[in-house]
């Protein structure tokens, strides 16, 4: 590289990242480990990504609106920023148990996209909360946004952001009357990393302190479908009154495996106003059609497969297959007596590692396993001293690793 800059100075919002981000560190440790250990076969609990093929019926959508684009009768360009109508309509009736209008979902390209876009749409001067522990998009998006200030000498996380600790003694479930002053809340359930998921109760205390603040909950519901307890919560909107304070974020990623296909949608209620009396869904649809060209057709074609009797009951056994896996992972932690939590509503395992550090923990079970996890401090000062385990994973492959773990660690 040679020594010529340019005038222009770097967005300081980039340099206020205190590190690199998460998953790439992670897979980066990996691929040290197997440099160093060339013959192990690694096996990853780690990131959150589907490993099982397609639903017959998902890839039969997706193969039909591929083979449509290639008739001139059934050939489309751009489509409708906010998605196709059909779509709409059915991610509303199909996915949800209380109303949403059509009109009220935006189709996307993803949650973390939806995410990054919320962050824009709300500005730098939004003061926002996060649970703590939390997926690390809503806070490292929020630096970029330049919404979070500086990070903290002692580390502990960025002076702009309200950390509400979300831990065993607390149920998982932030302590609201002792939380400071934000406008905007990212709340996550079931949670990525915890594996809690909200009652009602809880959710229905979490929109009276909203309604009461005046804040706005985004919610990220992108692990909905994990719930098997029929009485927890799965949308927000399930919550009366909550229409007004929040917006909701979701996804194929999880429920169908379209973590490679890119495909989510994001519900914001006709009532949800901002101060001076503008609905949100107007700078939403303002947004989607301004920076966003609308969500594959292909991807659309696939994802109102899925949305079938046939392509809802394939979607139901691809959970059932990841959540055999959790409990699979569950029980082994179990038996080495390693608390634990999560893993019955939602995909991911919460181990706690006492004594250790998150990144002690996790390079100890990478050595002594071969077996990737993701550090809990990465997810927020209260994941320090847990590991993350995913249940995305080939069943062998996650019945090899816990057998590993039970071995290595017992
Ligand atoms: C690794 C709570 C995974 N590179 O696929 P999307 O964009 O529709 O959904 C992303 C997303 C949104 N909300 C929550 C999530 O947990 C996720 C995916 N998280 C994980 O292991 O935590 C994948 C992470 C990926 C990423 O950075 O998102």
């Amino acid at each position: 590289m040679g020594d010529y800059v340019t005038r222009v100075s770097r967005n300081q919002n980039f340099a206020n990242l205190s590190a690199g981000y998460l998953f790439p560190e992670v897979a980066r440790r990996r691929r040290d480990f197997q440099e160093r250990n060339p013959g192990t076969k690694v096996i990853s609990l780690g990131v959150g990504n589907t490993t099982e093929a397609l639903s017959p019926r998902v890839a039969e959508g997706l193969r039909l609106g591929a083979e449509r684009l290639g008739t001139s009768e059934g050939y489309s360009g751009y489509g409708d920023e906010q998605g196709s109508g059909e779509l709409r309509a059915a991610i509303a009736e199909r996915l949800y148990r209380c109303p949403i209008a059509p009109s009220e979902v935006f189709v996307s390209d993803g949650a973390k996209c939806d995410i990054g876009r919320l962050q824009a749409l709300f500005g730098r001067e939004a003061r926002v909360a996060v649970q703590d522990p939390a997926y690390p998009v809503y806070v490292d998006g929020s630096v970029i946004a330049g919404a979070a200030g500086a990070p903290a000498a002692d580390g502990s996380g960025y002076a702009g952001i309200a950390y509400l600790p979300c831990a065993p003694g607390n149920d998982f479930f932030p302590e609201l009357s002792q939380a400071p002053e934000f406008d905007l809340l990212y709340f996550c359930s079931p949670n990525n990393p915890t594996g809690a998921c909200a009652t009602r109760a809880q959710l229905e205390e979490l929109v009276a302190f909203a309604r009461r603040r005046g804040t706005i909950i985004a919610y990220d519901a992108a692990y909905a479908e994990y719930i098997s307890d029929p009485t927890l919560p799965r949308s927000i909107f399930e919550i009366p009154g909550s229409r007004e304070v929040a917006l909701e974020v979701n996804s194929f990623s999880k429920p169908i495996g379209f973590t490679g296909v890119r495909l989510g949608w994001t519900v914001v209620p006709e009532e949800l106003r901002f101060s001076d009396g503008t609905q949100v869904s107007k700078d939403w649809n303002r947004m989607m059609t301004t920076l966003f060209n609308g969500a594959s057709n292909v991807a659309q074609a696939g994802g109102l497969a899925a949305l079938t009797d046939e392509g809802l009951a394939e979607m139901r056994s691809s959970i059932a297959y990841y959540m055999g896996n959790a409990a699979l992972i569950k029980a082994g932690l179990d038996r080495l007596g390693v608390p634990n939590y999560g893993g019955t509503d939602a995909p991911y395992i919460w181990a706690q590692f006492p004594g250790k550090s998150s990144w002690q923990a996790f390079e100890g079970i990478l050595e002594a396993c071969a077996v990737v996890t993701t550090p809990g401090s990465g997810f927020g000062p209260a994941g320090e001293g847990f590991l993350r385990f995913s249940a995305f994973g080939h069943r062998e492959e996650v019945a090899e690793a816990v057998r590993r773990l039970e071995a290595k660690l017992g």
